[in-house]
Parts: C-alpha cells; sequence; structure tokens
C-alpha cells in the first residue's frame, strides 16, 4: 500500500509495497537507509525523499508551518520549546526506542517465525518470551518496566502533561508514543500493571485521545490480536 496525501503530495511508504514483496531493492534505490517510514515530497522536483521518523516530523513540520507541533519564532520561549523537543529527539534512540528494539522486534520475530509453535522458546529468538516460563515473562516485564521508569522520570517529571511542558503535544510526543504504545496496544500488557508508573498512564491516555488516533493505529491492533491469538 502507498499511502498518498493528496493535499499535501507526500508519498508514504510502508512495508507492503515496496519491502515485503521481493521488491527491497526498489524501496533502497528510493530509500538509501532502507528503513521504514520514509517519505517522498512530490511538490518539488526532483521528488525529495526522507528517512528517519524524527527528521521527516521536523521537515513536515517546518514545510506545513504546524508550528503547535514545532514552533516556528524566534522569540526565547519559542526557541526553547524547540530545544526541548530536540533533546528528546536526541535522545530517543539509546532511550525509549529500546522497547521497539528489545522487547517488540524480538516479539514480532517470534510470532512470524513460529506459526506452528515451534521453537518458542527464548534461545530461538534470542530473548526472553512472554510465551514462556514465568522466569522469563517476569525477566521481560522487568524490561519494560525499566525503560518506561526511565523515560517516565525524565520527561514526564512533575506531572507535566506532556514531554514538552505545555497544553498541547509536540512532535517529541510523536515521536515516544508509539515505542512506549506498543506494550499495551500488541502485547496487552498495561502500564497499570505498575502503580509508580502512573503518570505514564495518564500520558497515554491523553495521547490516545487525540483526533485520528484510532484510525492511524488500526494495523497496531490487528498485530496486537495475531499475537495474542499465539499465546
Ligand atoms: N531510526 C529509525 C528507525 C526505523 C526502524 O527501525 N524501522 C524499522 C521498522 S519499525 C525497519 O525499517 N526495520 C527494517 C530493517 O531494519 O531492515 C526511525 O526513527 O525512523
Amino acid at each position: 500500500m502507498v499511502v498518498k496525501d493528496e493535499e499535501n503530495s507526500i508519498r508514504v511508504y510502508n512495508s507492503k509495497s515496496y519491502y515485503w514483496r521481493n521488491t527491497y531493492t526498489t524501496y533502497r534505490e528510493k530509500f538509501s537507509l532502507g528503513l521504514i517510514p520514509a517519505i517522498e515530497d512530490t511538490d518539488t522536483s526532483p521528488p525529495f525523499t526522507l528517512s528517519e521518523a524524527s527528521a521527516i516530523m521536523l521537515y513536515l513540520c517546518e514545510k506545513h508551518q504546524w508550528n503547535d507541533f514545532y514552533p516556528a519564532s524566534s522569540d526565547t520561549f519559542a526557541i526553547q520549546r524547540r530545544a526541548r523537543i530536540n533533546e528528546y529527539f536526541s535522545h530517543h534512540n539509546e532511550s525509549t526506542r529500546l522497547m521497539t528494539r528489545k522487547v517488540i522486534f524480538p516479539t514480532m520475530k517470534w510470532m512470524f517465525s513460529d506459526r506452528k509453535g515451534k521453537g518458542s522458546d527464548a534461545s530461538s529468538t534470542g530473548v526472553a518470551h512472554l510465551s514462556n516460563s514465568t522466569k522469563d515473562i517476569d525477566k521481560t516485564k522487568a524490561t519494560i518496566r525499566d525503560i518506561a521508569k526511565r523515560f517516565q522520570h525524565k520527561f514526564l517529571a512533575n506531572d507535566s502533561l506532556y514531554i514538552v511542558e505545555g497544553e498541547t503535544p509536540s512532535i517529541a510526543d510523536l515521536l515516544a508514543y508509539p515505542d512506549l504504545a506498543q506494550i499495551p496496544q500488541i502485547m496487552g500488557i498495561d502500564y497499570e500493571e505498575w502503580p509508580e508508573l502512573e503518570p505514564l498512564s495518564k500520558w497515554l491516555d491523553r495521547m490516545s485521545a487525540l483526533p485520528e488516533h484510532d484510525d492511524i493505529h488500526k494495523t497496531i491492533h490487528k498485530i496486537g490480536k495475531m499475537y495474542r491469538s499465539k499465546l
């Protein structure tokens, strides 16, 4: 599937069209990093291609002046808000993203490599897995809790509503959300299991109430159903 936003002439390529159907080379020719997500902006000639979620968000905000998500002006408030967003962006890959690398990717690997229930032990995927022994469940949950706690401690301190203080979310929240929300959405593990993670749970609730949230996350919920049906 290629999703095209007609209004903005942006193509968002997802895995179905270019990645899984043996056309990886084509994808790679267009987007040298070979990663998802990537966009192609056909407003310009030649079209402008870009990978990396954070770079894509910054580009779209600047191009379309989505200043509520990434302020544009040069007053001190806006400069500092931008700096805070960039601070989170710089930190994301070594903190929150670990939730995907350490928990979700191995879960996906297990899910797609083990349709018949074979090789579902920790050694086959290299990870502790929820479908295994109590010990492994505990290990996976400890990893989830640890990454979540660090995120909350650093970025949702003092009861702040969003990562960068203010009444509305910024692209920092949009970058962080999927990595953390995948745990309940795919694995069915609720952060409410840990009372000390209440601020994180509340932030997830606020984010999930944003417009278009449910529509955007339909596929993730389908993956979640598939995962839970295998347990
Ligand atoms: N740092 C990248 C990470 C993107 C990423 O990890 N994409 C995954 C899918 S969620 C991917 O393309 N994996 C395929 C691969 O690594 O070959 C970003 O923020 O966009």
